[in-house]
């Protein structure tokens, strides 16, 4: 049975890897931090048999810990403070945890491994923030990066030690540079679940607005269920290397609110959105689109979700939930 090791388990993409990976019959374990994080009962209903272990990822010697009970044969490090407009609040922490965090599970994963470093295969989160100010359209692995915010920073940070790694002791450490991936368990700051959540609100006469920023950025946006399944083929290649998950195509905020206000049959959602200038980001990133070529071709991935169907569910999902609530 082989045994993997998730961080950032109780994170969207977390569940959606423990989902795969508990089928494909492993022994999953997943990094949980706090004395009582209230999303451990998540982590329980969604996927009883992982096991949690309590840890940091700004903790080494916790991480070490970890790895000497988990004995993992693949390390997934999806840990991090993940919400961009929050990193300019607080950068320090984003880059000790978003950045350093990988150095550390991967300085910990290399004195893990010891003398075998064939002996574990290490997956990290890279993301398409990196690109930031986009000096090519669309984007692929050999873009130049120059990310926008200092959650974009913290992440070319940890892609490069992932390389480094690599590069350094032949360790088997693929970057995956995840375009944004959305499903009905994205958390509720992220702006597709903002606006599905708040279209079922409003379907449900609970909610009269919806108050965002920048309506005119684009972004890449595929299903995170298609994406943890990149995560692992990435990890079943004989060598490790970095690949571009994205779908290929590009939507806009306003995109989003057509599909999102269509499928509860409103063709005109400008009385119900206010802007506010407390949404705006001090840089933003305008337009991303990747270009998934590598994936297809070594990978054989493709998304299986499109941007309608995954919004459309969304805000089914969003209905349900939200039904469920007033009742
Ligand atoms: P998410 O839902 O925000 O989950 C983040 C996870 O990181 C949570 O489990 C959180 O735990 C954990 N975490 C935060 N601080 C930690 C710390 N100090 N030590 C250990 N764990 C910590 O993120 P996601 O959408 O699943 O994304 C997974 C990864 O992919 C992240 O690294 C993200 O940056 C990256 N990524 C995401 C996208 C996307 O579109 N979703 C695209 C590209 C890259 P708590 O529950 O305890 O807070
Ligand atoms: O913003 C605009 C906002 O917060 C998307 C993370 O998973 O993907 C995610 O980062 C766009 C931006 O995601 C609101 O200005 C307008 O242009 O949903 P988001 P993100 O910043 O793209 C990347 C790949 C990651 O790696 C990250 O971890 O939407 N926008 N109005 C808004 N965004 C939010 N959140 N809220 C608004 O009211």
């Amino acid at each position: 049975m082989p045994r993997a090791l998730i961080t950032g388990i109780t994170g969207q993409d977390g569940l959606y890897l423990s989902e795969l990976l508990l089928a494909k019959g492993y022994e999953v374990f997943g990094l949980i931090r706090g004395q009582n994080n209230p999303k451990r009962d998540l982590v329980a209903a969604v996927a009883p048999e992982v096991k949690l272990l309590p840890g940091d990822l700004s903790d080494v010697a916790g991480l070490t810990r970890v790895l000497n009970v988990a004995v993992p044969d693949e390390v997934y490090n999806l840990g991090a403070i993940s919400y961009v407009a929050y990193s300019w609040e607080n950068a320090s922490l984003t880059s000790d945890v978003t950045g350093k965090g990988v150095l550390n599970m991967l300085e910990a994963t290399r004195q893990y491994a010891g003398d075998d470093i064939d002996r574990v295969k290490f997956y990290q989160a890279s993301s398409s923030e990196m690109f930031g100010k986009v000096q090519q359209v669309p984007q692929s692995e050999s873009t130049l990066l120059w990310p926008r915010s200092p959650y974009g920073v913290a992440k070319v940070f940890g892609h490069y030690m992932t390389i480094n790694y690599r590069e350094s002791y032949g360790m088997h450490a693929s970057s995956g540079i995840l375009f944004n991936h959305e499903s009905p368990r994205r958390g509720p700051e992220f702006v597709t679940r903002k606006v599905t959540q708040a279209v079922a609100r409003i379907k449900l006469g609970i909610q009269k607005e919806i108050v965002l920023g920048n309506l005119d950025a684009k972004r890449d946006w595929g299903f995170a269920g298609d994406y943890v399944e990149a995560m692992w083929r990435m990890l079943q290649q004989p060598e490790a290397d970095d690949y571009v998950i994205a779908t290929g195509e590009t939507h806009s905020i306003r995109d989003l609110l057509n599909v999102a206000f269509e499928s509860i049959g409103v063709e005109d959602w400008e009385p119900y959105v206010r802007q506010d200038p407390r949404f705006m980001r001090p840089a933003e990133v305008d337009l991303l689109i990747g270009d998934p070529s590598k994936a297809k071709a070594v990978l054989g991935w493709k998304p299986q979700v499109a941007f309608q169907e995954l919004i459309q569910m969304m805000v089914e999902n969003d209905l349900a939930e939200q039904s469920a609530l007033v009742r």
